[in-house]
C-alpha cells in the first residue's frame, strides 16, 4: 500500500493546437506518474464525453472545467487511496460519477488521472510500464504488430475522401524494427507517387498523406501501387488495413459517398465493400457499417469474418458490455481499445479482456488528437495485446510511440514480436491470394 499524496492538472496542448489536460499524481513515497489525455475527432456516440468549457475562446475547446475536476473533485477523493490498486483508484473515480458518459467529471479528466497513477505504480516499484501492466493483469508482454496510416481521410482530412484510414500491416515481418523499415518504404513510396500525379498536398491529422484522389478506389489503387513501389508484392509481406469509421457518412441504413455523389443502402455498401475486399489484399477492415447499424454490421461479419479482421471501434467503444453484445449478436471478430473512450485504465482492460474472453482480436489504438504521451505503447505491449495503431509514420506524436515500441525491444528482445502471428488463420495467411 503506498498512498496518493497529490494530484495536479495542468494544460498542455495537443496535436492539433488544441488544449488537453496533463495530470501529475504523486504518491507519498514520492513516487510521481504523469499522463495526458487524448481527443478523438471521429468519436463514437458512446464515448465518454470530454468535459470542455464551450463559448468562443479556444473553439470551445478550453479544459478549464476539466482541471477544476482533476483539482478539486477527484484529486480529494484520490487522497490516501492506494496508488499502486489500480482498481480501487478507478473504483473511487467511477463513485463520483455513474453517468454512463462520465459527463459529470469528463472522460478527458478521469483518463488522463487513471494513466497517471498507473505510471506512478509502475515508478513505485521500480518498473517500465510495459512490466507492470503485465505484471498487474497477469499478462505475457509482446510487441505489437503495428497498423500505419499511409493515407488520411474522413474526418482527419476535411472529408476530402470518405474513408478515414488507409494502413498498411506487415505481419510478414519478423521484427518490429523490420516493420518500421518496410512502412517508411512504403510511406515514401506513396508520396512519390502522390508528386508524380500533381497530388501531393501536405499531410492529414495523423501524418498520412493528404488524400487529394477523385474516389476512395483511387486511394485504394494508390496504396496498392505504394507497395509495389517500395518492392513489395501486395499480399505477401504487406498487406492493407482500413479503418472505415462508416459512422461519420452513414446513419439510419444510408450510406453517402460524398465525392463520388452515390447515396447506398446497407445492402448495397456491404456489396461494395465485398468487392474492395476481393480486389485488394485488405487484412483488416474497422467500422465497416455505423454504429447504428447493428443488422448491417452483423450482415457483414456473417459474411466476411471469416477471412477478415473486422475492427469494432465506434462501435463498442472500448466497452465491455458492448464487446459482449456485439459478440453475441456475431458483429466483429476484433476490439480497438482506446483508454480515453471508456475513461479508465480498469474499464479498458476489461474491455479488452472481454474480447480476449469471445476470442476477438484486440488492437490498442491512439486518438486523431495526440501528445507526446507514451501510455499506448506500454499498454499493448505488456497486455500483450498484439496489434497498435498510432496513426502515420510522420509527426513526432506518432512517431515517439513507434520509436517507444523500439527501446522496448531492446529489453524485451526482437523475438517478442508478435509477428503476423494473430492473423495467421486468415484468407491472407493461408496463402489464398
Ligand atoms: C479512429 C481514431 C484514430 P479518432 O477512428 O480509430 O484513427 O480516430 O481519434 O478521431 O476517433
Ligand atoms: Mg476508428
Amino acid at each position: 500500500m503506498t498512498a496518493i499524496k497529490s494530484v495536479r492538472g495542468r494544460r498542455v496542448w495537443d496535436s492539433r493546437g488544441h488544449p488537453t489536460v496533463e495530470v501529475d499524481v504523486v504518491l507519498v513515497s514520492g513516487a510521481m506518474g504523469r499522463a495526458i489525455a487524448p481527443a478523438g475527432a471521429s468519436r463514437g456516440q458512446r464515448e465518454a464525453l470530454d468535459l470542455r468549457d464551450g463559448g468562443t475562446a479556444l473553439r470551445g475547446k478550453g479544459v478549464g472545467r476539466a482541471l477544476h475536476v482533476v483539482e478539486q473533485t477527484i484529486g480529494p477523493a484520490l487522497l490516501g487511496v492506494d496508488g499502486t490498486d489500480q482498481a480501487a483508484v478507478d473504483a473511487a473515480i467511477l463513485a463520483l460519477d455513474p453517468s454512463p458518459l462520465k459527463a459529470t467529471l469528463g472522460g478527458n479528466a478521469t483518463v488522463a488521472v487513471s494513466l497517471a497513477v498507473l505510471h506512478a505504480a509502475a515508478a513505485e516499484v521500480g518498473r517500465p510500464l510495459w512490466r507492470h501492466v503485465a505484471s498487474v493483469y497477469d499478462r505475457v508482454p509482446s510487441l505489437p504488430l503495428p497498423e500505419v496510416q499511409i493515407f488520411g481521410g474522413g474526418a482527419h482530412a476535411g472529408r476530402r475522401v470518405d474513408i478515414q484510414d488507409f494502413m498498411i500491416m506487415v505481419p510478414g515481418a519478423a521484427t518490429f524494427d523490420e516493420v518500421m523499415e518496410v512502412t517508411s518504404e512504403v510511406y515514401f513510396a506513396a508520396g512519390d507517387i502522390m508528386a508524380s500525379k500533381g497530388k501531393l498536398a501536405g499531410v492529414a491529422d495523423e501524418g498520412g498523406w493528404w488524400p487529394a484522389f477523385a474516389s476512395n478506389e483511387e486511394a485504394l489503387e494508390a496504396l496498392v501501387a505504394a507497395i509495389e513501389k517500395a518492392g513489395e508484392r501486395p499480399g505477401e509481406r504487406v498487406a492493407i488495413s482500413l479503418d472505415i469509421a462508416a459512422s461519420e457518412f452513414g446513419s439510419n441504413g444510408r450510406y453517402r459517398l460524398a465525392l463520388e455523389d452515390r447515396d447506398l443502402a446497407t445492402d448495397a455498401w456491404i456489396d461494395l465493400l465485398g468487392r474492395w475486399l476481393d480486389a485488394y489484399p485488405i487484412l483488416s477492415i474497422e467500422d465497416p457499417l455505423a454504429e447504428d447499424d447493428r443488422a448491417g454490421m452483423v450482415a457483414f461479419t456473417e459474411r466476411f469474418g471469416a477471412r477478415v479482421q473486422i475492427v469494432g471501434d465506434d462501435y463498442v467503444v472500448t466497452n465491455a458490455s458492448l464487446v459482449d453484445a456485439a459478440a453475441r449478436d456475431g458483429a466483429c471478430n476484433a476490439v480497438l481499445v482506446k483508454v480515453n473512450q471508456v475513461g479508465t485504465v480498469t474499464e479498458a482492460v476489461e474491455a479488452f479482456r472481454a474480447a480476449t474472453r469471445h476470442d476477438w482480436r484486440a488492437i490498442v489504438s491512439a486518438r486523431s488528437g495526440e501528445t507526446e504521451d507514451l501510455s499506448i505503447s506500454h499498454l499493448a505491449t505488456g497486455l500483450g495485446a498484439g496489434q497498435l495503431k498510432v496513426g502515420s509514420f510522420t509527426r513526432s506524436e506518432r512517431m515517439a510511440k513507434w520509436n517507444e515500441c523500439l527501446r522496448i525491444q531492446d529489453t524485451l528482445g526482437a523475438d517478442a514480436f508478435v509477428r503476423g502471428m494473430p492473423l495467421a488463420d486468415t484468407w491472407w495467411g493461408q496463402g489464398e491470394r
